[in-house]
C-alpha cells in the first residue's frame, strides 16, 4: 500500500475473491515488484495443464514419453539452483536470542531494508517483465481444525503447478478464507527481472549469486529471493510448515515436526500411527511407503505423510497428526523397486521430475533404478551421459538431490485417513540420523524426558539435500535443525512440557523411540538390510507399546535382543545383530562430549532436565 500501483498492472482478481487483505496485499506486492500481470490461480486440472504446457513452451519442462511415462515432465535447473540454502535462510525475530544460534539472524528493520523499503531493495522491480501468480494453498486437509491457510505470490510457474501437486491449492481455499479469513502471507521471486521486451535466455531463470530465505516469525511472514528450487520457492513446504508453524506451535501449544506419518495393522486388524523424524534425505519416503515382509504374517504400513506432520493435542488427551502437504516431493537416486515398489508406482504417471536424467526414449533415470543403465541419456546437466563417460569421470546422470514431485493420491499404500480432518492419533514417536557408527538399530527412551534427550542430541551424516559438504556428522535435534523457526532450546522446552498437557479421558503420550538404520560393517557397507525389513523393528515396536515384546535396558535405554525380534525370512545373523545394536562404552564417552558441545552452544534457556539427563546418562 506504500507503493504506487505499477504503471498498467491490473489486479485481475476473479469476482469469487472477497478478502480484503488479501487483494490489498496482492494490489502492495504487484506494485512493489513490477510484475507484468497478475494471474489468480484457481487449482483446476486445465489451468494445470495449461501451465504445464506453458512451461513446455518456454523450454522449461520436457513432456515425457506420453507412453512410458503419462502426463509427466522433467525440469532441470542451473546448476547453482539444486538445493536448500541453509546459509542463506534467515529468521528475522525482534530479538536475535529468539531466533537462536541454530538460525541466521538479522534485525528486521534492516531485513526489510534490504528487501523491500531500501533505494536498491532487492524486490523493487523484482518480477518486471514475468507474470504474478497468487497461489492460494491450505497446509492439512481443508476447514480442518489443524489445517492452516497461505497464499503464495510467485513469478514462477513451476512454483504454480509444484504446489498445486504439493498442497490444496486453488479456488476452494479462496471461498474457504471468505471475507475475513487469515493466511499466512508468502513472496517469492527467482529473482531475475526482465528488461523491457527481453526475453529469458535461461530455460531456468533464478539468481545465480543472490538468495534470501526469510522468515518474520512475528508477523509470520516469508519472503524468498533468488531461488526457484525445492524448500527454498515451495514456501508451503519447509518455510511455511516448518519454521512459521513451528512458532505459531509455540504459543498455541501444538507441534510442526519434520516427520513423516504412517499407520500400521498388525495381522489381527489392530491399526496404530507412528510419526518417524529424520533428516532430509535419510528415507523418511521410503519408511513412509514400506512393504512389510510377507514372511511377517500379514502385517501393512499405509501411508499419511512422507515429510511433515502438525500435531495438536485432542480433547481425549491424545496427539492428533494431520500431514499438512497433499503430495511428495522425494528424493529420487536410489529409488527402486527394491527400495519402494510403492513409490515407483506412484511414479508411473503425473509427475514433475526435476534434475534426473533423460533417456533417448523419452524416460527418466537415475542412479539406483531398477536394471541396466541406459547405453546414453542426457544428464541433468543437458550433457551426454555414457556408463563409460561416468566410469571415467563420475558424472552423475542425476543429480543426487534430483527430485520428484507428485501427488499423494498415486500413492498405492495410501492410508484412507490421510485427508481425515481430525487427523489420526499418534502411538509413537521415532527419531533417527544417519550414523555409520556408535548409535544402535533401536532403543526406547524409559521416559518422556529421555526421549526428549535422544531427540534433542540426534546426530546426521549431511546429505546432499542442502548445500555444503556431504558426509559429516552434525548434531540435528529432531532433525529439525535447518527449519526451526525459534530458539532451539525453547523448542526443546515446549517439547519437554507436552509431557504435561495431555488432559482428558484417554490421555496418554506416545512412546519414543530412536533407530539408526545405518550402521555399516569393517568393510564399509550397509550392515541392516533396512526398507521393507524395517517392519521387523516396527513390530518390536509396536510390541513394547502393548506391553507385550521383551528387551533389555542398557544405560541408553532398552534395547530388543536377537531373540525379541521377528526374522521369519529373513538370514541375519546374530552377530551381525550384536554388531548394529550394541552401544560401545568407548564410543559413547565421545558421543556424549559432542552432546556437551551441543548443549554448550545451547546454553541460553537450555532445559536442567536435559543437563540432568545426561549426567544420569554418563553415571550409568
Ligand atoms: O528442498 S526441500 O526442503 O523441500 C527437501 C528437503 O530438504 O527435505
Ligand atoms: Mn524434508
Amino acid at each position: 500500500m506504500n507503493h504506487p500501483a505499477a504503471p498498467g498492472v491490473s489486479l485481475n482478481a476473479p469476482a469469487y475473491v472477497k478478502n480484503a487483505r488479501l487483494l490489498a496485499w496482492v494490489r502492495e506486492i504487484a506494485a512493489l515488484t513490477q510484475a507484468k500481470d497478475v494471474y489468480w490461480c484457481d487449482g483446476s486440472q486445465e489451468e494445470y495443464d495449461r501451465l504445464c504446457q506453458q512451461l513446455v513452451d518456454a523450454g522449461t519442462f520436457k513432456k515425457l514419453d506420453p507412453v512410458k511415462r503419462p502426463g509427466c515432465y522433467l525440469a532441470v535447473t542451473d546448476p547453482s539452483d539444486v538445493a536448500r540454502v541453509e546459509d542463506r535462510t534467515f529468521i528475522c525475530s525482534q530479538k536475535k536470542e529468539d531466533a537462536g544460534p541454530t538460525n541466521n539472524w538479522m534485525a528486521p528493520a534492516e531485513m526489510r531494508a534490504l528487501l523491500q523499503s531500501g533505494e536498491q531493495a532487492l524486490f523493487k522491480g523484482c518480477m518486471a517483465g514475468r507474470t504474478l501468480y497468487v497461489i492460494p494453498f491450505s497446509m492439512g486437509p481443508l476447514g480442518s481444525p489443524i489445517a492452516h491457510i497461505g497464499v503464495e505470490l510467485s513469478d514462477s510457474a513451476y512454483v504454480a503447478v509444484n504446489m498445486k501437486l504439493m498442497t490444496r491449492m486453488g479456488k476452494a481455499v479462496i471461498d474457504l478464507l471468505g471475507t475475513d479469513g487469515d493466511f499466512v502471507p508468502c513472496v517469492h521471486t527467482v529473482g531475475a527481472p526482465l528488461a523491457e521486451g527481453a526475453k529469458d535466455s535461461t530455460v531456468w531463470p533464478c539468481n545465480p549469486t543472490t538468495k534470501y530465505i526469510v522468515h518474520y516469525p512475528e508477523t509470520q511472514e516469508i519472503w524468498s529471493y533468488g531461488s526457484g528450487y525445492g524448500g527454498n520457492a515451495l514456501l508451503g513446504k519447509k518455510c511455511f510448515a516448518l519454521r512459521i508453524a513451528s512458532t505459531m506451535g509455540r504459543t498455541q501449544g501444538w507441534l510442526a515436526e519434520h516427520m513423516l506419518i504412517l499407520g500400521v495393522t498388525n495381522p489381527e486388524g489392530k491399526k496404530y500411527h507412528v510419526a518417524a523424524a529424520f533428516p532430509s534425505a535419510c528415507g523418511k519416503t521410503n519408511f513412509a511407503m514400506l512393504i512389510p515382509p510377507a514372511a511377517l504374517g500379514g502385517w501393512t504400513v499405509t501411508t499419511i505423510g512422507d515429510d511433515i506432520a502438525w500435531i495438536k493435542p485432542g480433547k481425549d488427551g491424545r496427539l492428533y497428526a494431520i500431514n499438512p502437504e497433499a503430495g511428495y516431493f522425494g528424493v529420487a537416486p536410489g529409488t527402486n523397486f527394491k527400495t519402494n515398489p510403492n513409490c515407483m508406482e506412484s511414479l508411473k504417471r503425473d509427475v514433475i521430475f526435476t534434475n534426473v536424467a533423460l533417456t533417448d526414449d523419452g524416460d527418466v533415470w537415475w542412479e539406483g533404478m531398477d536394471g541396466e543403465p541406459p547405453t546414453h541419456a542426457i544428464d541433468w546437466q543437458g550433457k551426454d551421459w555414457t556408463p563409460q563417460i561416468a566410469k571415467e569421470t563420475g558424472a552423475k546422470a542425476a543429480h543426487p538431490n534430483s527430485r520428484f514431485t507428485v501427488a499423494a493420491t498415486n500413492n498405492p499404500a495410501l492410508d484412507p485417513a490421510w485427508d481425515d480432518a481430525k487427523g489420526v492419533a499418534i502411538d509413537a514417536f521415532i527419531f533417527g540420523g544417519r550414523r555409520s557408527t556408535t548409535v544402535p538399530l533401536v532403543t526406547q527412551a524409559r521416559t518422556w524426558t529421555e526421549g526428549v534427550y535422544m531427540a534433542a542430541t540426534m546426530g546426521s551424516e549431511t546429505t546432499a539435500a542442502a548445500f555444503g559438504a556431504q558426509g559429516v556428522v552434525r548434531r540435528d535435534p529432531f532433525a529439525m535443525l535447518p527449519f526451526c523457526g525459534y530458539n532451539m532450546s525453547d523448542y526443546f522446552q515446549h517439547w519437554l512440557d507436552i509431557e504435561h498437557k495431555l488432559e482428558g479421558e484417554g490421555a496418554h503420550l506416545p512412546k519414543i523411540f530412536c533407530v539408526n538404520w545405518f550402521r555399516k560393517g569393517a568393510d564399509g557397507k550397509f550392515v541392516w538390510p533396512g526398507y521393507g525389513d524395517n517392519a521387523r523393528v516396527l513390530k518390536w515396536m509396536i510390541g513394547r507399546i502393548e506391553g507385550q515384546a521383551l528387551g533389555e535396558g542398557h544405560f541408553f535405554g532398552v534395547s530388543p535382543r536377537y531373540e525379541d525380534l521377528d526374522w521369519t525370512g529373513l538370514d541375519f545373523s546374530k552377530a551381525q545383530f550384536d554388531s548394529i545394536i550394541d552401544a560401545d562404552p568407548v564410543a559413547w564417552k565421545d558421543e556424549l562430549a559432542l552432546h556437551q558441545e551441543l548443549f554448550d552452544k545451547l546454553a541460553y534457556h537450555l532445559p536442567t532436565e536435559l543437563s540432568a539427563t545426561k549426567q544420569k546418562l554418563e553415571a550409568a
